[in-house]
């Protein structure tokens, strides 16, 4: 089913929110409109571009920038000892989190240009600015470095076995951090008394995000007022404001960050890089603008990757195929020095997502951070979660092979029941609400289960092998709330901000501290203010994105928006409603508790004297009829601090059909049915949800960053790393069920990262299934038809 896009035009006003109305941003995208980082141009500006390490791990015996400072049109270079204390790990540290869990972190500082040691390929060196993006690529080109090469390893089990070389003195075996959680003793007593066991090794490949915009950054410094403005390409301007100032060391009054439109972040954009902060800095020094614009081969070795989990995973159960303990180890791929987020997101919403849809009794996890030669590891679309739901997934359905029972009934049997929520899982986090059946109902009846195992049957005999594949999902965003934030030791809030303005005029401008970069904001957040305040959709302009118009924010990740974001617009609004409600009260000569508030009119209760909300806005700003000591002006602002994360959830099933000789794969169908609480908009719904499923799939069967035994990355380009392209993606079938969320105003839930969170495991357990007459339980992402064909043929891959 797809869902049609409506008119706004067309759409009630009481029926705005939750309307599938087309998205009002498109037009500007899809016509060239849209002002994006690299479009800005400045007078005088000049262009930055950045020498980076070509190797993985080396010791800099001397950087030569005589050639390069000489060439026509250079206006500087600059190495480490120019801007020798700016570090962005240490300096912009804020977000990395220090208590609970991760007593043990190891913090190493992460200079913004390379001192003596280059960590990565890609690492930045040195900085050249000329007149234009030409002379500094030549220049650039121009600089000689000397290396001394030392071991390196991008594998996270290689760096903490001693097989890299150690890279940094202040984490001794490249361990960044080693923490548990859940409850080892009870586990072991589970797997001692289990009558079924499965184990698992599994390897969550490390992906490049593949924005489609690539990084940038222009700064323009201004002298005489000490003010830095700098646009970038961010998912969280406020945090990146705040980091950067600690990092350059320029205070956050009068540092502005801007994001302009920004072509998708994926999670790339979150991270405070040191190239971005290498701007700000070069332009304060020659107090003229700066653009700098990553390349794509730059990104591909600078942006931060995702995932790179290596885990063993045990799953024991009774001889009623009762999940009775589940028994982690990971090692997570955590790059050359900490990124912003990635000791936490990756990490710790792994550990706490492993119960799954499940009731598991007993789980104990362990995860050791481990410092490598590729660059920092982020929060990729639905870091964490992924990982986590693809270990549950895919045991669950090794699980049920093991213990004689099919693999929808097994998960059916061991789901959390309705009953029990909210549900208190073994690893910290109280689910919220959840109806995991129905999902799964709606599912097997899209894809006619029982008839499909009939099929695949009679296909077997036939020499075709079709496989089916669940993957019953869950999901923790919507980032918040901050109490918990500090338990975890992470040194800032994570509440959202809002302001809401009514003009004289009687048009809104609806401001919020999330960031959006795709997600159609601009829409359902109009849709959200205008259902609040009753009036008409088109009067709703939203503006996020900025540090100088929106007091503060948190951005946007995490599908953190529409439950943190969206209901801190709702709060506004609603505090803007109750001071329209005073001034309609005087004005109608009325108690203020008489007067009812419905589709944008006040009206006395049993009277027909009412005003429009429009109108007294203006009444408002003309302030000649006002209530005592109440000030002019129509608009709020508030902070809206959420009591627990958003748990979205769904089951997803692939149908798969495998060629075992050539091991190639083809899609016969795909259904998505997830719950995402109430939905602003169905249609913006339904596209995140496609968009993650296609990243999912491309996880499952196509990318995967690969580097050699020295740390190079040897899929640096799109030729060698494989995107998939609409053709690899099958029609989806999308459905939902609602459990709207409990503790927000809105009920709902997140969506930006279930597609992603669902897919990859949904086909591999496909292809496993196709696979169950040759005995193959296991293939590794990316499922390549070489690693199909040699899991078939009981062969080791090439790799
Ligand atoms: N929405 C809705 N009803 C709901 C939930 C959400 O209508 N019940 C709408 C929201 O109002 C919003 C969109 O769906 O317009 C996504 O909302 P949400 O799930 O809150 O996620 P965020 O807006 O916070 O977006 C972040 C999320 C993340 S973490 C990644 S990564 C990701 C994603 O969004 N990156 C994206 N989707 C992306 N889409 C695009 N086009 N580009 C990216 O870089």
């Amino acid at each position: 089913m797809s869902i049609d896009s409506l008119d706004p035009d067309d759409v009630d006003a009481a029926d705005i929110l939750g309307s599938a109305i087309e998205r009002r941003e498109d037009p500007s995208l899809l016509t060239g409109d849209a002002e994006y980082t690299d479009d800005i141009q400045l007078p005088e500006m000049l262009h930055m571009t950045i020498l980076r390490s070509q190797h993985g791990h080396a010791e800099i015996e001397d950087v030569d920038t005589s050639a390069a400072e000489e060439m026509d049109g250079v206006v500087a270079v600059y190495t480490h000892d120019d801007v020798a204390d700016e570090s962005v790990s240490r300096d912009g540290s804020l977000l990395i989190p220090t208590g609970w869990l991760l007593d043990s972190l190891r913090q190493v500082d992460h200079p913004v240009l390379a001192k003596d040691r280059v960590r990565y390929q890609g690492d930045a060196i040195a900085v050249v600015v000329a007149e234009d993006r030409y002379v500094a690529h030549d220049a650039t080109d121009a600089i000689d470095v000397s290396y001394d090469r030392l071991d390196a390893s991008a594998d996270p089990e290689a760096a903490l076995d001693g097989e890299a070389g150690q890279l940094h003195d202040d984490a001794e075996g490249n361990v960044a951090f080693d923490w548990e959680i859940g409850d080892e003793e009870r586990t072991e007593e589970a797997f001692d008394d289990a009558a079924h066991t499965v184990s698992l090794d599994l390897e969550n490949q490390l992906l490049i995000a593949n924005a489609m915009e690539p990084r940038a950054a222009v700064a323009d410094y201004h002298p005489g007022s000490d003010e830095l403005d700098v646009f970038m390409t961010s998912q969280n301007p406020h945090l990146h404001r705040l980091l950067m100032s600690g990092v350059i060391g320029h205070p956050e009054h009068k540092l502005r960050v801007k994001a302009p439109d920004v072509g998708g972040g994926f999670g790339c954009k979150i991270h405070h890089y040191a190239d971005e902060a290498l701007v700000a800095l070069v332009t304060r020094d020659l107090e003229r603008p700066v653009k700098w614009t990553s390349t794509r081969t730059e990104g591909y070795k600078t942006d931060a990757p995702g995932r790179g989990h290596v885990t063993t995973a045990e799953l024991a159960m009774d001889d009623d195929a009762n999940i009775t303990g589940l028994r982690v180890d990971t090692k997570a791929n955590l790059g050359a020095y900490l990124s912003t987020f990635a000791p936490a997101v990756p990490t710790y919403l792994y550990g706490t997502l492993l119960s799954g849809q499940y009731d598991i009794p007993a789980i104990h996890a362990s995860v050791t951070g481990a410092y490598t030669n590729v660059p920092p590891v982020d929060a990729y679309r639905g870091a964490g979660r992924p990982e986590a739901s693809f270990l549950v997934e895919r045991l669950a359905s090794l699980g049920a092979r093991e213990a004689g029972v099919d693999p929808a009934e097994f998960r059916q049997k061991n789901f959390v029941s309705d009953d029990d929520f909210p549900y208190q899982t073994q690893v910290a986090v109280e689910y919220d609400s959840g109806e995991y059946g129905k999902p799964m109902e709606k599912a097997l009846e899209a894809v006619d289960y029982d008839a499909f195992r009939e099929r695949q049957e009679e296909a077997r005999e036939e020499g075709r092998y079709l496989g089916i594949g669940f993957s019953c999902y869950i999901e923790a965003c919507g980032l918040a709330p901050s109490e918990l934030a500090g338990q975890l030791g992470a040194q800032a809030g994570l509440w959202e901000s809002s302001l809401v303005r009514f003009h004289p005029g009687g048009t809104v401008t609806a401001f919020c501290g999330t960031s959006g970069h795709g997600q159609g904001h601009g829409t359902t957040y109009a849709q959200i203010v205008a259902n609040e305040l009753g009036i008409p959709y088109e009067d709703v302009e939203v503006v996020e994105g900025d540090t100088d118009e929106i007091p503060q924010g948190m951005g946007t990740y995490g599908s953190r928006s529409a439950a943190v974001g969206g209901s801190a617009l709702v709060k506004s609004s609603q505090k803007l409603v109750e001071k329209a409600r005073e001034i309609a009260a005087h004005q109608l000569e009325a108690d203020p508790a008489d007067v009812e508030f419905a589709g944008g009119e006040f009206t006395v209760s049993g009277t027909d004297r009412s005003l429009g909300i429009a109108e007294i806005a203006q009444q408002s700003y003309l302030a000649h009829d006002m209530p005592d000591d109440m000030e002019p002006g129509l608009e709020a602002t508030s902070f809206y601090d959420p009591d627990n994360f958003v748990f979205p959830f769904g089951t997803h099933v692939a149908i798969v059909e495998v060629d075992p000789e050539s091991g190639e794969i083809e899609f016969e169908k795909y259904v998505a049915v997830d719950d995402v609480g109430n939905q602003i908009n169905p249609k913006i719904v339904e596209g995140q949800i496609h968009g993650g499923v296609a990243q999912g799939i491309g996880q499952a069967l196509y990318e995967g960053a690969v580097y050699d035994g020295n740390a190079q990355l040897l899929t640096g380009s799109m030729q060698d790393y494989a995107v998939p392209k609409s053709l690899h993606i099958p029609d989806m079938e999308t459905e939902s069920t609602v459990t709207p969320c409990p503790h927000n105003p809105l009920g709902v839930k997140g969506v930006g990262e279930a597609g992603t969170i669902a897919a990859p495991q949904a086909v591999v357990n496909a292809v496993t299934d196709a696979l169950q007459p040759f005995g193959v339980d296991t293939v590794e992402m990316p499922m390549t038809a070489e690693r199909v064909w040699s899991a078939v043929n009981g062969q080791a891959t090439a790799d």
